[in-house]
């Protein structure tokens, strides 16, 4: 995949860009084998957000035991080259998978977010490289607001309130709350500044891990989605810490902080393999 100064800047100014063919069949099929494989073995962090309700999704996230068979797909595909490209970063690591699933064309929004109110670490270089196995129009697919990698750090959403998807996850933070991004869109349209994109099956979307992406809900017209993701950090990424005491997230986040280093310095974890 030939990587232009189109895609870098775009990425590096915007937060996101869609890869047009990166995955033609064959790649495809591999990172199929991936996802198959992360379903049939799912982790101690799958789970269902919003259960029970329209909205009810499937996820899963970093399975440790699923890790050599991700390793092996990211590596075949050269994966890592073509992020370091992207970048210009010079080393790569691999953070590991995520899984979506949405079925039956109801709803399934997933909330407006930021990875980096989850996860211990900021800097331009990291990633997502979000592949869906069916054709995504655009107003199925994952949204991004333009350059919010750049800009404020935000809670983190609990993915437990459907009346209020900002419903916090950390309790005790100077971090301010999500923006209600649907409703101030609601009211007008021009509100935020966002990016969408009509995916064909190949393409990819690839975002920054700290935008503040959400969306993609299943319609009649796109009823069920089947999505990997593959997560990425480079050379520029820095320790900084997620606040720490009570969060309404099901698993203890600020696990992630890393007592050991010192906020602002480069981010290296021996848990992440490095690619090259
Ligand atoms: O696909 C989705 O619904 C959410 C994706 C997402 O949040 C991510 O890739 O970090
Ligand atoms: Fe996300």
């Amino acid at each position: 995949m030939h990587v232009t100064e189109q895609m870098k800047r775009d990425l590096a100014d915007d937060g996101a860009i869609a890869v047009r063919g990166l995955f033609p069949p064959d790649r495809l099929a591999r990172m199929r084998e991936g996802f198959d494989y992360g379903i049939a073995h799912p982790g101690p962090l799958h789970g269902h957000a919003f259960k029970g309700t329209p909205d009810e999704h499937f996820n899963d996230y970093g399975n440790p035991a699923n890790r050599e068979t991700h390793l092996a797909i990211v590596r075949d595909l050269g994966l890592a080259d073509f992020v370091a490209e992207l970048w210009g970063s010079q080393h790569i690591w691999f953070l590991g998978e995520e899984l979506f699933v949405k079925k039956g064309g109801r709803g399934a929004r997933s909330p407006w977010h930021q990875d980096t109110s989850y996860f211990p670490v900021v800097g331009p270089h990291m990633l997502n490289i979000w592949v869906s196995f069916e054709k995504i129009p655009r107003a199925n697919g994952l949204e991004i607001v333009r350059g919010s990698h750049r800009g404020v750090q935000y809670n983190g959403t609990s993915y437990k309130s459907l009346k209020d998807p900002t419903d916090p996850l950390w309790l005790q933070t100077d971090w301010p709350r999500l923006p209600d991004v649907e409703a101030d869109r609601a009211a007008d349209p021009k509100a935020w500044d966002i990016i969408g994109f009509d995916l064909d099956i190949g393409d990819a979307l690839i975002l920054h891990s700290g935008s503040l992406h959400g969306g993609a809900p299943v319609t009649p017209g796109c009823p069920d989605r089947h999505t990997l993701v593959y997560r990425f950090l480079g050379d520029e990424t820095f320790y900084r810490p997620v606040p720490t005491g009570p969060s309404s997230f099901g698993y203890d986040v600020g696990e992630l902080n890393d007592p050991s280093m010192k906020p602002g310095e480069p981010y290296r974890n021996k848990d992440y393999v490095q690619l090259r």
